[in-house]
């Protein structure tokens, strides 16, 4: 442990008698954690308390899922983990959801969750449940603290856990009594850990001998391809990956999550695949060596592992050793860090690289060529003057308007599809955030909320259906509170618009529980005081998005009327050729 004993670290260590809340909030500060999300209770006023008087940045939130959500946004533009908190009982379990994104996501977090008195735990006490119980397989680490004089050391260890290896949310359960009660600290208990503040805390390498392997098959295929996840994003694995790509000439494409760890307007980038793809699923066929990294093969990313087919040899480069293998058999795995295991396979074929240029130049050469027919079959959607708007034109009037640093967080209907398949990031990073780990609807909102906080001074878009922003709508009043110029774009489809579509597409038209009011979002905000913009005419979205983004300090509401035809809203290139077999799941 690399303890941080700086002469200004130590001078700002607090000593002394103080409450478990006070030594908690003494920890996050030393600890430079950013914007906080929760809602108070009983539990935790001395935490509060000390927030306050420590004058840390500490965000009431309308929801605690939404204080988690936004929570894993700040940690995904950061790198660092996001702090949400709950009261005991409803204040925790509400953080279920938003935990369980994060934990699924590989995303740094330290929660906290005030618990009932010891003293009377057990005695039907005021909202008691067990939540240890239901918290647990929410997180990579629940840690209970039994003792106030422990505090720092276990918030100590929540750090070490959350960035560690794979990253994911910790939770610190606190009973009142340890959050209230007093101990004599040392300026010592508040040592930092300077190498977990953000993720990866540290980085392992591959097998040399596994590397060599990887090497000798990538050097004798003719066709070989990338295959890319959210573990490009947790690597930072950016600079690495773009180099192997050019240096190998080896196109690339990526999941939802994986958007952004090479530019989409790379030559190289030939977008996403699985179950929406615009060139991507082809390339996949016609392989003849696949290198997957810090990709899951998850049912999305395979079409519900009906892709890749299993003659293709997988090369997979994973964090996490048990991952690999897990959907597909591995014929190499690479058990380590993306960015370090790029690196050496960088290393490793280095000197054929020039002769690999050469030999895969005619692949490459297929790249523009399918690109440019798949737009082509594209276009009259994507250039669509339909009213209502079509989805893909929102998503090309997005490419036009938000600029390259700026950051779009997707919600889990619709608006996390389409934008996955047709929005194009202009640079590498955490441009697009789309919340894959559990797909909940209602992140959109919140996830603008912590990506904003992140990201001062970048224009920030959250786009969301209508069923998700309804899920989280008193989430604006924060947004307000808070004073974000945050754009949130709409899609008012009237209707939880996925499950229409599916009951259009696999029920016969017969639509149960799927719609919903034709609402204007636009006069809610207004309403709510914020800004609210409502595009009927798709000349008009450019306009209101700019105007959006223009704002800021106040957010704004852009409501779209989309597409009510359910036979239109699938994010298939063209929606009309949907083929079902009994049992399948076309979407
Ligand atoms: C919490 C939660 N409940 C249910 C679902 C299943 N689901 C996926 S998309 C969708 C429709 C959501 O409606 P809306 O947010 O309006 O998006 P649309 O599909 O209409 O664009 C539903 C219900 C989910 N992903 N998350
Ligand atoms: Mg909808």
């Amino acid at each position: 442990m690399t303890i941080n004993n700086s002469d200004a670290s130590r001078q700002n260590r607090p000593s002394g008698t103080m409450t478990g809340g006070r030594a908690l909030a003494e920890m996050l500060r030393l600890s430079g954690v950013g914007p906080m999300f929760g809602m108070g209770g009983f539990q935790l006023l001395p935490f509060y308390d000390a927030l306050g008087q420590l004058g840390m940045r500490h965000f009431l939130i309308n929801d605690e899922r939404c204080g988690a959500f936004a929570a894993d946004a700040y940690a995904r533009v950061t790198g660092r983990p996001g702090i949400c908190d709950g009261t005991l009982g409803p204040g925790a379990t509400n953080l279920v959801t938003g935990l369980i994104e994060s934990t699924n996501a590989g995303i740094p977090i330290v929660a906290i969750a005030g618990d009932t008195n010891r003293a009377h735990s057990w005695k039907n006490m005021t909202q008691e449940c067990r939540q240890a119980e239901i918290l647990r397989p929410a997180v990579k680490e629940l840690i209970r603290i039994e003792q106030t004089s422990r505090i720092p050391e276990l918030t100590r260890r929540a750090f070490a856990v959350a960035t560690a290896g794979r990253p994911g949310p910790v939770l610190l359960d606190v009973p009142e009594d340890v959050c209230h009660g007093s101990h004599d600290f040392t300026a010592d208990d508040f040592a930092i850990d300077a190498t977990t503040l953000a993720a990866p805390s540290r980085r392992i390498r591959p097998d040399r001998a596994d590397i060599e392997r990887a090497a000798r098959l990538i050097a004798g295929a003719k066709r070989p391809l990338m295959l890319v996840g959210g573990g490009i994003h947790i690597s930072q694995a950016y600079a690495a990956l773009v180099a192997f790509a050019e240096a190998q000439a080896i196109p690339v494409a990526h999941t939802m999550s994986g958007k952004g760890s090479i530019p989409c307007v790379h030559a190289l980038n030939v977008g996403l695949f699985g179950r929406y793809a615009r060139i991507a699923n082809e390339l996949i066929e016609a392989s003849d060596c696949l290198l997957v990294v810090g990709c899951k093969l998850g049912e999305i990313a395979t079409r519900r592992y009906a892709l890749p087919p299993a003659h293709i040899p997988i090369i997979h480069l994973e964090i996490q050793a048990e991952e690999i293998g897990r959907c597909f058999p591995a014929a190499v795995a690479l058990w380590g860090d993306a960015r370090a295991g790029l690196e050496d396979l960088a290393e490793a074929l280095a000197g054929d690289a020039g002769a690999a240029r050469i030999a895969r130049a005619d692949y490459l050469g297929e790249i523009p060529g399918r690109m440019a027919a798949w737009e082509a079959d594209a276009a009259p959607r994507l250039y669509s003057r339909d009213r209502p708007i079509h989805m893909a034109r929102l998503c090309t009037e997005l490419n036009r308007t938000l600029p390259a640093e700026s950051i779009l967080v997707a919600d889990g209907g619709f608006a996390g599809h389409w934008t996955g398949l047709l929005y194009d990031t202009k640079i590498a990073g955490r441009h697009f955030i789309p919340d894959r780990g559990l797909a909940s609807i209602g992140y959109g909102l919140p996830g603008g909320i912590g990506a904003a906080m992140a990201a001062p001074g970048v224009p920030v878009v959250a786009i969301t259906g209508d069923g998700g922003f309804n899920m989280v709508l008193g989430e604006l009043e924060t947004a307000r509170r808070a004073r974000l110029g945050l754009t949130i774009v709409v899609v008012n489809n009237a209707a939880s618009g996925y499950v229409k579509a599916l009951q259009h597409a696999m029920m016969g038209g017969r639509y149960q529980s799927a719609d919903l009011s034709e609402m204007d979002y636009a006069a809610v905000a207004r309403a709510m005081g914020v800004g609210g913009i409502r595009v009927e005419d798709p000349e008009a979205l450019g306009p209101a998005l700019a105007q959006g983004m223009a704002e800021h300090d106040r957010p704004t509401v852009v409501d779209v009327v989309v597409t009510r035809d359910p036979g239109q809203m699938l994010p298939a290139v063209d929606n009309r050729t949907v083929e079902i077999k009994q049992g399948d799941r076309v979407a």
